[in-house]
């Protein structure tokens, strides 16, 4: 019956079923899952991909109508590939208590980009045997025909060296693997999960113009043997497919995992921008037509990257890693765009009630000797999250010493207010000014989720967790 479904929903695909989200955690002061489960819930946001299975965060997707991928990290990739018992207490642990408290995991997805290539080989060599051990840790909980594998395949990991989508093909170093993987998904009937980023394109790549990444009806077109490329998406996706089909999987089904544009931390990564490009992406999807490659076949479903910003993300591709939010690190809506593809003329609403710290930030007492002012502003920075400093960023403009009050404020934020993490050898002072300007945000952080776990609520679920699936067995036995 669900296959027959499944199969005539399939059929009449010409776009995308479903638009999600990327949840990622890596905050210093994270929204409350609670809060967020309720954020997605205002937006109508029905589908949902984590980087990893969070307890907090399961119990609170319990009982909403929201799909969930659950993400197993890449340093849990060598064990599940050499033990079929840790992939057994992984399904355990991390699957099978919260499914039988209702909430509705969809997708595992092995690792978190392990394809990277700036990862090397570090990842990639377990995906598979990690892949098929938890596949036989399903099959052995009974699970396997209610939740699929998955293997989140970076936007690195195919590419065309001369631009065009014809000459498309995967990395070298990851071929081998790949074709076991789509093997393995094959076999398991699991679509491909891939990420797209026509931002990062463009931010490597001089031949993607700015329009051109963001779908402007005035970008230059990119021809190739078998078509005209409009947008970097399409280009990226028919590059994908041909790659698909030269190891012979033509027919596979895509969904692009992770999608999305930053709005600070880079020239060009602006509110503005990330406004345009979704929207248009929005528009793309919904009209049907499809790429050059597979005409009227859309993607099976799109994430978007992502929904919160996180201070917390590593910077090494850039300051931009942290702003890739629809909303800001609080819940805040950036910019409006539509969802729901003009049905019900839906606007984005902001999470409810979030608790903050007090109206009070740490800023540079510029009436002493401020010698040190630089040197100690830097040293914030390594904790602290400066990002909205770098250059072409929403804080850039802040003249010497407005920029080491922004750092001392950072810091004094992620520190949860204390009054020592304002003293920078006598430098800092609080304020109950607020020292933001224009488009220069100095943050109040929120009230922690992060430290004060729940215990009571957590037991509590897990008691209610175990009676629910030993009330299950029983019916199952008679
Ligand atoms: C993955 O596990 C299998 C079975 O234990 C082992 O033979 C193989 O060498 C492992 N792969 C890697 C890359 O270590
Ligand atoms: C998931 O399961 C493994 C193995 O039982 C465990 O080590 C891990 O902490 C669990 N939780 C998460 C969030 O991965
Ligand atoms: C850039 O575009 C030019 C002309 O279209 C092409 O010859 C060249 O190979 C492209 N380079 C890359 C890195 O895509
Ligand atoms: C990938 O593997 C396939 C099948 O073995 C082979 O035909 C193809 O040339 C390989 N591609 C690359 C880029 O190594
Ligand atoms: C690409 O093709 C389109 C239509 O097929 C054509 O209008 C355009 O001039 C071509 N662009 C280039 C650079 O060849
Ligand atoms: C960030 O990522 C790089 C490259 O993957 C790694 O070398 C570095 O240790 C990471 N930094 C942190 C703070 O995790
Ligand atoms: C500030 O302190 C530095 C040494 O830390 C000293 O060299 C400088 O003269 C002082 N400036 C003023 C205006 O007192
Ligand atoms: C600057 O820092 C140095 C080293 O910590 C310290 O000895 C000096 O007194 C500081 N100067 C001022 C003006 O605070
Ligand atoms: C920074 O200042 C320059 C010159 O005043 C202005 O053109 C630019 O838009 C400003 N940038 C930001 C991010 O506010
Ligand atoms: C602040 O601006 C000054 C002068 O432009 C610069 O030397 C310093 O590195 C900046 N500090 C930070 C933390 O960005
Ligand atoms: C449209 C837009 O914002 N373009 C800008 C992208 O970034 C470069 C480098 O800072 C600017 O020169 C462009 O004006």
């Amino acid at each position: 019956m669900a296959v027959t479904l499944t199969a005539i929903i399939i059929l009449c695909a010409s776009r995308v079923q479903s638009i999600g989200v990327n949840w990622g955690t890596t905050a210093s002061h994270p929204l409350p899952p609670s809060k967020v489960v309720e954020l997605l819930k205002l937006n109508k946001i029905t589908k949902l991909k984590l980087f990893d299975s969070n307890p907090q965060v399961l119990e609170a997707l319990a009982g909403s109508a929201i799909d969930v991928t659950v993400g197993i990290p890449n340093s849990m990739l060598q064990s599940l590939n050499s033990s079929i018992k840790s992939a057994e207490s992984w399904v355990h642990d991390n699957l099978t208590r919260y499914l039988s408290g209702h909430t509705r995991i969809e997708y595992i997805a092995i690792g978190d980009e392990p394809f990277l290539q700036r990862y090397g080989s570090q990842f990639y060599p377990f995906v598979v045997g990690a892949a098929m051990n938890i596949e036989a840790a399903l099959i052995s909980a009974k699970l396997s025909n209610k939740v699929k594998i998955v293997i989140p395949c970076s936007f690195d990991a195919f590419r065309s060296e001369s631009g065009q989508p014809s000459e498309g093909h995967f990395r070298p170093d990851i071929n081998k693997t790949m074709i076991e993987v789509l093997n393995f998904l094959t076999k398991t009937q699991s679509p491909f999960f891939a990420n797209i980023s026509p931002f990062l394109s463009y931010y490597q790549n001089k031949n993607i113009s700015l329009d051109f990444a963001l779908f402007k009806e005035t970008a230059h077109a990119h021809n190739d043997t078998h078509g005209s490329y409009k947008n970097s998406f399409e280009l990226s996706y028919d590059t994908l497919i041909t790659a698909l089909t030269s190891v012979g999987f033509p027919k596979m089904d895509i969904v692009i995992s992770q999608i999305g544009w930053p709005t600070d931390g880079a020239p060009n990564a602006t509110v503005s921008n990330a406004k345009i490009f979704t929207k248009n992406l929005l528009d793309y999807l919904h009209n049907g037509q499809g790429s050059p490659l597979r005409p009227r076949v859309m993607p099976l479903e799109i994430y978007i990257y992502t929904l919160l910003d996180e201070d917390q993300r590593n910077i090494t591709m850039g300051s931009f890693e942290r702003h890739w939010g629809l909303f800001t690190f609080d819940g805040q809506v950036k910019y409006q765009v539509d969802f729901d593809f003009g049905q019900s003329t839906k606007t984005l609403v902001n999470a409810q009630n979030v608790e903050y710290f007090a109206s009070r930030w740490c800023v540079v007492n510029n009436n002493i000797n401020m010698s040190n002012a630089t040197a100690r502003a830097m040293e914030a920075c390594t904790n602290a999250d400066c990002t909205a400093l770098s250059p072409g960023s929403s804080c850039f403009n802040l003249s010497w010493p407005g920029n080491v009050s922004y750092a001392f404020n950072s810091y004094y934020q992620q520190h949860d207010q204390s009054a020592e993490s304002c003293d920078f050898g006598g430098l800092g002072m609080i304020t109950t000014v607020d020292p933001s300007v224009g488009n220069c945000r100095f943050n109040v952080e929120l009230k922690a989720s992060h430290s004060v776990l729940l215990c009571g609520s957590k037991f509590d679920f897990l008691l209610i967790s175990w009676l629910v699936s030993t009330v299950w067995l029983l019916l199952d036995r008679f």
